[in-house]
């Protein structure tokens, strides 16, 4: 048996043209279904559906072999016991810097003033800051970081932007773009030991069916 792990949302629609390509169907739509494991038209291949960051976590300890995961995910995980074969190029975003629209960043940056950053991505947003030399207290949360600035919580967040239209509805704008993000198939290395024939198979129809840029 082969174990897909996929988060609900875009990351699970996204993935399958990815998956027809390999031949594999899955039997149910998880926006219907109450099921945490779905099957597919392959008896041997089944989908099981995790929140988004705990994808490498069930790769990693073998809760299942596969998965697909942001890299925005994979940098806060660490990667540690995981095989990073494809960028799928799906699930595309930015990882950017907001301010309120009225405050004036270059100036904060300048002064070398000590900034406060709150966002889900702490060891990215750490590794970004430091790179430019800027001092930052780092604030924790688990979502709606759009607020943080609104309320005096912080003065910038670090999230992920696709359209651009979460900030501009929350009178923010977009200061530094950190890097571009996309999701990535990721392994378990022993299953691709035990398991090669199946996984190779599954990889190499991955590839022939990724997005062009
Ligand atoms: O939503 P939930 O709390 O259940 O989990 P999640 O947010 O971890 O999962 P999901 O499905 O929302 O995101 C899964 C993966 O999709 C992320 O890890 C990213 O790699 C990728 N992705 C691509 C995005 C976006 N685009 C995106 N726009 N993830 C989140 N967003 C959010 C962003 O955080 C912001 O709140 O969408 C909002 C901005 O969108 P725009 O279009 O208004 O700019
Ligand atoms: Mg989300």
């Amino acid at each position: 048996m082969i174990t897909l792990a996929l988060s609900k949302g875009r990351i699970f629609e996204e993935t399958l043209p990815l998956l027809k390509a390999a031949g594999i169907e899955v039997l149910e739509d998880p926006e219907k279904s109450r099921k945490l494991i779905i099957g597919t038209t392959r008896p041997d291949v089944r989908v099981v559906l995790v929140r988004a960051t705990d994808v490498p976590t069930y790769v990693q300890y073998g809760g299942a072999d596969l998965g697909v995961a942001g890299k925005d995910v994979l940098l806060e995980h660490g990667g540690q016991g995981l095989y990073q074969p494809l960028d799928l190029r799906i699930a595309k975003c930015r990882m950017s810097v907001a301010v309120r629209d009225d405050f004036d960043y270059d100036k904060a940056v300048k002064q070398g003033s000590r900034l406060r950053v709150a966002t889900k991505y702490t060891s990215c947003a750490r590794d970004h800051f430091a790179d430019k030399g800027v001092h930052v207290d780092v604030i924790k949360l688990y979502g709606s970081m759009e607020l943080a600035p609104l309320t005096g919580l912080a003065d910038a967040i670090v999230d992920l932007v696709s359209t651009g239209s979460t900030l501009k509805a929350n009178h923010l704008v977009e200061v530094e773009h950190i890097m571009q993000i996309s999701a990535r198939l990721v392994v378990n290395q022993a299953a691709l030991k035990v398991k090669r024939e199946s996984i190779r198979q599954i990889i190499d129809a991955f590839a022939s069916a990724i997005p062009a840029e």
